[in-house]
């Protein structure tokens, strides 16, 4: 038995656009019946009409918080055109998991826009932060008597990556000087909406909020070749050495790019008050070249990895979240696992998985490491983007006919 503090959050988390069902103002929505994906969300898990019924399982399961998000897109279905409706709606989401003394952490923004947004432009055009901080306030001005933690933007290196460098998301960008646009509208959005919601809070006389985003974190490995074989072709001993040097800095680019850099800029304009971590798996980093998109893009072509993998192919690494922990510990702010699953058909792996997860949090912990809690994506299977509801990761299963729940083994371990 793992021994954790008595005031550790555990939980799970889920996202609006995976679970509500009928987002119909969401660029999703436009975009993945015009991309023509297989499968699109519809009606998703129907959580929008269910999450009491949701709530109770989380609450049976002895969780005592949960990780939520708003969709923008029903707040603001036209531009400046903010529903009374739908901020009740989310208030009454809100208060029930109050009744279940299951703590609120709520995303702002996770990957999904409004439609109009997204026709501006979303956060490449030029009033994104503009609109963005208009809807935040609208938000948490309604939630802020109720909610203790915010987080703005949900991996905003993933939705840059899958939407702008990529292109598999929409807006299908594919271009880094965009790429870099974004992030920077990001970063300042995200300090900007810090300094909103403080104040929100300061000027109702309400115990300062923790706000934070949640950052997708990657173990980065170097592909290790071998017996110096990569592609079916032998190479000569130093080019080899010079391989290895090269993947090597790779790694290191990336762990600091991707991992450290956009969390280094929040904490230098005092815009976080914990970090936010996402931790699934690890990359493994094989480097063809010295220019930078290969330093900064090109992975393992042949499958190298001996490890279990969950149902996406992603390698199972518990000890990268151990890592990635310590490297955080740096910027001596506390840390919370606002994400960490598998999808797998396998709940037996699913269990294994957590638990070996948990084992590498706790070493972390007795190395010094200050946790606030940790939530497992997700509670209930969901609408996994462009991959769609194949991937199961929910600790409830979802039957997609009846919406029947019905909870795993691994959920009541
Ligand atoms: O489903 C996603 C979620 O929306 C963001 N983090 C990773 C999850 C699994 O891919």
């Amino acid at each position: 038995m793992i021994q954790f503090p008595q005031s550790f959050f555990w939980g799970a988390a889920t996202s609006a656009y995976q679970v509500e069902g009928d987002n119909s103002n969401s660029d999703w929505w436009e975009w993945e019946k015009r991309a023509g994906l297989k499968e699109t969300s519809g009606r998703a898990c129907r959580h929008y009409e269910l999450y009491k019924e949701d709530f109770d399982l989380a609450r049976a399961l002895n969780h005592n918080a949960h990780r939520l998000s708003i969709e923008w897109a029903r707040i603001e279905p036209q531009e400046g055109q903010f529903s009374s409706k739908e901020l009740e709606h989310y208030r009454d989401v809100i208060l029930s998991l109050k009744e279940r003394n299951l703590e609120p952490i709520v995303t702002l923004h996770h990957f999904t826009n409004p439609l109009w947004f997204a026709r501006l432009g979303a956060f490449a055009g030029e009033k994104a932060e503009q609109y963005f901080l208009r809807y935040i306030e609208q938000v948490v001005s309604a939630l802020c008597d109720q909610v203790r933690f915010w987080v703005t933007i949900n991996e905003p290196m993933v939705y840059v990556y899958h939407a702008y460098i990529l292109g598999i998301w929409p807006p299908q960008g594919k271009s880094l000087r965009k790429a870099k646009f974004v992030t920077d509208n990001l970063i300042l959005s995200h300090i900007k909406a810090y300094r909103l919601i403080h104040s929100i809070y300061k000027k109702r006389n309400l115990p300062s909020p923790f706000v934070s985003i949640a950052k997708n974190a990657q173990a980065f490995v170097p592909c290790n070749a071998g017996s110096s074989v990569e592609n079916g072709i032998l190479r000569s001993d130093l080019k080899t050495l010079l391989m290895r040097q090269r993947n090597k800095f790779a790694v290191y680019l990336r762990d600091r790019l991707y991992n450290l850099e956009f969390v280094k800029k929040l904490i230098r304009h005092h815009a976080l008050d914990f970090i936010g971590i996402n931790y699934y798996s690890r990359s493994l980093v094989a480097a063809r070249a010295w220019g930078i998109r290969s330093l900064l893009l090109d992975v393992c072509q042949g499958n190298h990895s001996q490890l279990k993998k969950n149902s996406l192919g992603w390698d199972i690494y518990p000890q990268g979240l151990h890592h990635l922990l310590l490297s955080f510990k740096k910027f001596h702010l506390p840390l919370f696992i606002l994400e960490n699953g598998i999808c797998t058909e396998d709940d037996n792996l699913r269990w294994d998985y957590i638990r070996a997860h948990l084992q590498q949090i706790k070493s972390a912990m007795d190395q010094g490491v200050n946790l606030l809690g940790y939530l497992y994506w997700s509670l209930l299977d969901n609408y996994e983007w462009d991959k769609g509801f194949t991937p199961r990761f929910g600790l409830v299963e979802v039957d997609y006919h009846t919406y029947k729940r019905s909870v795993r083994e691994s959920a009541r371990k």
